[in-house]
């Protein structure tokens, strides 16, 4: 089978692995994936229970996309998703639980750029002409790893199962079916890439746990963990590894897309950069998909969101200093 991607694969090294040099290839995503159901319609409502108040209400529809609420102003998404042409943020009712409400967003913020990209990251700021009711708290801690994450986006659900003999390793993923949809995971690992630092999850064969790992459709939606009993936003969904081949041939056009949880016994790679082939062991190998990480870049973002105080604001303050001492030095000249 032949499979596209939107996007151009991406390649960055990957320092933290030791003294083995790595390339990790990575796919844009441009779905959420579970592992315990391959029904579309199955996590798509509000999250509830464990994972309830998880950023899902902070969610709204960028384009094709996700973006999350960051400020009373702001939403944050993916750089490699490019400019959507709605030139909207929409709060859907799935999200907010009433009725669907579209934000419009101010083209000449930033003086007249429309957006603020966060410099050596995939992270891109919008600002809307009106005002959110509530949004995210942005993650600025350290303590990512380990942590229970939720994620969302909107791309298609798991597709054919991928096989070897007759062992299940994962499944194909299909194009993007622009459904909004939310998983769990965990936070596994921090890499330092060619698009900052970027939160790492392994998609493992848990079952229920809402396991979830991302495809096509998923960039830009939004990556929390728990802090206490409050949901943070620790991320924007990036890409997740592959392409997989049962072989090295190139130019057969059999490389695929899959959300595997075992890649042991499949190539990895592509045509243009090369296969890297994984031995099939015992214990599966799990793939990863990948978060730009926030809290590397939270000083920066909070700059962009923090209202600064009005020049002229300052300035009335200084005046009526200025006259507060004037009536005072009348004062004493006139003797009252
Ligand atoms: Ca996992
Ligand atoms: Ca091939
Ligand atoms: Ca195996």
């Amino acid at each position: 089978m032949h499979f596209r991607l939107s996007a151009i694969p991406r390649f960055m090294l990957c320092p933290f692995v030791g003294l083995m040099a790595c390339v990790l290839t990575f796919n844009p995503v441009m779905a959420i994936v579970l592992y315990d159901t391959g029904n579309p319609l199955d996590n798509t409502s509000a999250p509830t229970g464990t994972y309830q108040n998880s950023g899902w209400e902070w969610q709204g529809k960028y384009g094709a996309f996700l973006g999350t609420m960051i400020g009373e102003q702001h939403f944050i998404t993916a750089q490699h998703i490019g400019v959507q042409g709605t030139g909207t943020f929409v709060s859907t009712a799935d999200f907010n639980g009433i009725s669907d409400v579209t934000y419009t967003i101010d083209s000449s913020a930033n003086g007249g750029t429309g957006y603020w990209n966060i410099a050596g990251t995939d992270l891109r700021v919008f600002k809307i002409n009106e005002t959110f009711s509530s949004w995210a708290p942005i993650y600025t801690g350290g303590g990512e790893i380990g942590s229970t994450l939720v994620t969302f986006g909107r791309g298609g659900a798991r597709g054919a199962e991928v096989t070897l003999g007759p062992d299940l390793h994962g499944w194909l993923t299909t194009g993007s079916d622009g459904v909004a949809r939310w998983g769990a995971n965990q936070v596994s690992n921090i890499f330092t890439s060619g698009v900052g630092d970027l939160l790492a999850a392994e998609f493992n064969a848990s079952p229920g746990q809402n396991e979830a790992t991302l495809s096509v459709g998923d960039s830009g939606g939004g990556l929390f963990i728990k802090v206490g009993a409050q949901w943070y936003l620790a991320g924007v969904n990036y890409a997740a590894d592959g392409l997989f081949d049962t072989n090295n041939t190139v130019g057969d056009f059999s490389e695929f897309n899959a959300a595997l949880f075992d890649k042991g016994g499949f190539y990895e790679g592509s045509d243009g950069t090369g296969w890297t082939f994984h031995a099939n062991t015992v214990s599966d190998k799990p793939t990863q998909f990948y978060a730009s990480r926030i809290s590397a870049s939270s000083a920066e973002i909070l700059t962009i969101i923090t209202p600064v105080p009005e020049p002229g604001g300052l300035v009335l303050i200084g005046l009526s200093a200025v006259v507060l001492l004037q009536r005072r030095r009348q004062s004493f000249r006139t003797g009252f």
